[in-house]
């Protein structure tokens, strides 16, 4: 037994003292951790628990769903419905959002990747699950159109890492702060307090098989990291690529970094492979709170208003002053200062955001 430690449900009851909207936050969230502890034990037994493979359906998106994807789904689900602290709920692997009964007026609707990064499950990987709270209409059932609110909207917002450890990262908009799970006693244990990330990195994570289908600045951006010392940036770079993206901010929140899914040409009907609803929005509130930056290359995320529930959206996230400056490629390029990288296509760059 440890005593003295700064509980999940301690830091809440601290952190949203006062209105009962508050508290009601807190016990949401506490209802988030109990679904993230659910998930944590069937991703541990793996193999044991015959969860690993997939099944013949798709989601929404057309991806193939894993085992995983329907029980962790399965799992915020029942935590929701049970909890009556929402009166909607959005997830990646549900075409429309659901309403749920609430047992009191509910202030709050709770929008979901459950599983993100299952191509890495059956490898034995770090996977995660993302969310983002997001306030309810009042006195009346959500419908579509209520779940369609900026990323400055957020009430709190966050993550679990089911890694080496299994770590809950959130933020309710003071500050980001990283919990443990304990798993002998049950308890998530904060033991990363106001984490920041740090403003300068040499490091950047972004997949380099899609390159010939980047945008110019993006190109730009890598080949001076790749050139390291012999070019602009007079220092050498490294590079990781997780396929997680839970993974890749936790990196990035723990010892600085850049990650970019930008815009690319691969598929010209999806601006981005990224969710900006349930993998965007958060993260980027998770990383603006710990001081980092969250863009498209050319708007803020947070300030981007979604027009549906599963759309997608260019992510570049992390340490301040590497973010900026690939906005300020963005900028170069679409203005023509940037000869070197500038394109005939010139004309079509703004089609996406
Ligand atoms: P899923 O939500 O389908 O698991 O996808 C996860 C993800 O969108 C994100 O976590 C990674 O950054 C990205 O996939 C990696 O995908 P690539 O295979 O395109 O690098």
């Amino acid at each position: 037994m440890h005593l003295g430690r700064t509980t999940l449900s301690k830091f809440l009851i601290q952190e949203l003292d006062g209105r009962n909207e508050s508290r009601d936050l807190a016990a949401l969230l506490v209802d988030v951790a109990s679904a993230i502890k659910a998930i944590s034990a069937m991703t541990a037994k793996g193999a044991l628990a015959g969860v690993l493979g997939s099944l013949d359906t798709e989601n929404v998106q057309g991806e193939v769903q894993k085992k995983l994807d329907v029980l962790s789904n399965t799992a915020f689900v029942n935590t929701f419905q049970r909890g009556g602290l929402v009166a909607g709920i959005a997830s990646e692997e549900l075409d429309d959002p659901i309403a749920v009964a609430c047992s009191k007026p509910c202030q709050f609707l709770a929008v979901f990747d459950p599983l993100d990064g299952s191509s890495n499950i059956d490898v034995n990987v770090s996977v995660g699950s993302i969310f983002s709270i997001l306030p309810s209409p009042k006195g009346r059932e959500p419908v579509l159109q209520d779940y369609l609110q900026s990323g400055r909207q957020q009430l709190a917002a966050g993550y679990a890492l089911y890694g080496p450890s299994t770590m809950l990262v959130l933020t309710v908009g003071r500050g980001t702060h990283g919990f443990t799970l304990d798993r002998e006693v049950g308890n998530f244990i904060l033991t990363h307090p106001n984490i920041q990330i740090p403003i300068e990195t040499s490091e950047f994570a972004i997949n380099t098989s899609n390159e010939r289908f980047w945008e110019p600045p993006v190109q730009r951006y890598v080949a001076e990291c790749k050139a390291g010392k012999t070019d602009v940036r007079g220092r050498d770079f490294n590079m990781r690529w997780i396929a997680s993206m839970v993974a890749e901010v936790h990196r990035i929140l723990m010892r600085g970094g850049i990650f970019m899914y930008p815009k690319d040409t691969k598929d010209l009907t999806k601006p981005g492979r990224l969710r900006l609803m349930y993998e965007a929005n958060p993260m980027g509130m998770v990383v603006e709170q710990a001081g980092g930056v969250a863009t498209t290359g050319r708007k803020r995320i947070l300030d981007v208003l979604p027009d549906q529930l599963h759309q997608r959206i260019a992510v570049i996230l992390g340490s301040r002053d590497e973010v900026e400056r690939l906005e300020r490629y963005h900028q170069e390029y679409d203005t023509g200062v940037d000869q070197r990288y500038s394109s005939p296509l010139f004309k079509e760059r703004s089609l996406f955001q």
